[in-house]
């Protein structure tokens, strides 16, 4: 066992120790699917009373897979784990048991908030959550826009990029990190904080933490996002970049690049400025052929969900289904997370799980060759306070998400 990870268990059982009086108080089990088949598993809902509010939630399958450990950020920065058993789809407060594995400790949902660890974190005010490489190696974008690679005892790298200090980094399967960059105030929206946006991106090799492409967008735009989408979405083994793009003039608009910054395609603007368009991710949702881009345009007031495609042909990111009310944001919140996608009914096409435009509920919706349904509508016990995971391996699906009544609720789907 690594260091790291030994004094993240000593951590864990610290944290255990304080919590345990209060552990799992209120656990409501129901289910929530009954349907006539004999089968002994039904699908299932969980709800969890916590020690405070919950900001962030990582899940990860644990056990060859069959279970899914759930870790729990609260607001005042304390930590609480679960673990959710496949066989008996019931949930668990992990408290003093070991845990099976150590659950990355670098969460960190706002340059406010210290999280409760006494494993060592990167030094500064970091605004956004440092990522974990492998190899207890972490990288971090510092408050000068420096991305920085260290572990637990030095720095190892540092790349004065001019990075967004509140940027995602995303990481992908070739170990190359894409973060946003170019800080700029041209555009006064402010709706993650604060009033500066990037203009542009950067590639780095997180091998030779050397800088492998960056670019920018145009001169009148920001980026409206802290975290691109970067997927191959025609499938052809090289990934592409979606952005939303923003100016005083025109608005909101999606904007497609490749790699080294050349437009391919963009979207209808909004025609209006200071309305925001959340693009969530693309997926498989009509045709495992044509992935679609699914997005939330102006979430904050009465947010319609469309569903986009890539129109090569035309260069153009076309609407191919839209309906509302949803919203995956709110104003002035780093959090762009509350949304997930999942197979819940195992029929081989996933679903785009979000919240209600009150966020009082969360919604599944399934593509159809018409639009789109509403699958599943569950209320929420509070308002949704944190992200919205999902994790499924062939037999099973979960999804969890937590609201402002310190609530942690579990749904668990079974073949
Ligand atoms: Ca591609
Ligand atoms: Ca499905």
């Amino acid at each position: 066992m690594s260091k790291l990870s030994v004094l993240f268990f000593a951590m864990l059982v610290i944290l255990s120790g304080c919590s345990s009086n209060e552990g799992v108080q209120e656990v409501e089990q129901e289910v929530i699917d009954g349907t006539e088949e004999t089968n002994i598993s039904k699908d299932s809902e969980t709800t969890i009373k916590l020690n405070g509010i919950p900001i962030r939630i990582e899940a990860e399958k644990v056990n060859n897979d069959a279970d899914v450990e759930l870790t729990v950020v609260l607001d005042d920065g304390q930590i609480q784990q679960f673990k959710v058993d496949a066989e008996s789809g019931q949930t668990i407060e992990l408290t003093n048991e070991q845990t099976t594995k150590a659950v990355p400790f670098f969460i960190k949902p706002s340059a406010d908030m210290m999280i409760q660890t006494e494993v060592s974190q990167p030094k500064g005010n970091l605004e956004m959550t440092p990522l974990l490489l492998q190899e207890n190696e972490f990288v971090y974008v510092d408050q000068n826009g420096d991305v920085v690679f260290g572990n637990e005892e030095q720095e190892l790298g540092r790349l004065a990029i001019n990075a967004l200090p509140d940027s995602n980094l995303l990481v992908d399967d070739k170990n190359r990190i894409l973060v946003l960059t170019q800080p700029s105030t041209r555009y006064d929206h402010g709706i993650f904080g604060d009033q500066i946006e990037a203009s542009g991106f950067a590639i780095i090799d997180a091998q030779e933490r050397k800088l492998i492409q960056e670019a920018s967008v145009p001169q009148k735009d920001v980026i409206e996002s802290l975290k691109p989408i970067w997927v191959d979405w025609d499938q052809n083994g090289t990934k592409e970049i979606v952005l939303t793009l923003s100016n005083d003039r025109d608005g909101a608009r999606l904007v497609l690049f490749d790699e080294t910054g050349k437009q391919l395609a963009e979207g209808q603007p909004l025609g209006q400025s200071h309305r925001w368009r959340h693009a969530l991710t693309v997926g498989a949702f009509l045709s495992k052929d044509k992935l679609e881009l699914a997005e939330i345009t102006t979430p904050h007031i009465g947010g319609t969900l469309q569903f986009i495609e890539w129109d090569q042909e035309s260069e153009s990111l076309k609407v191919t289904a839209s309906g509302s009310e949803y919203s995956t944001h709110s104003i002035g919140s780093k959090n762009l997370d509350m949304h997930t996608s999942m197979d819940s009914d195992f029929d081989g096409q996933i679903e785009l799980w979000v919240p209600s435009q009150g966020k009082n509920e969360l919604i599944g919706v399934q593509r159809t060759a018409e639009g789109f349904n509403t699958i599943n509508q569950f209320p929420l016990q509070g308002y949704i306070s944190s992200n919205i995971v999902s994790v499924s391996n062939d037999d099973q699906a979960i999804l969890a998400a937590g609201t402002d009544s310190a609530t942690l609720t579990v749904w668990t789907f079974v073949k």
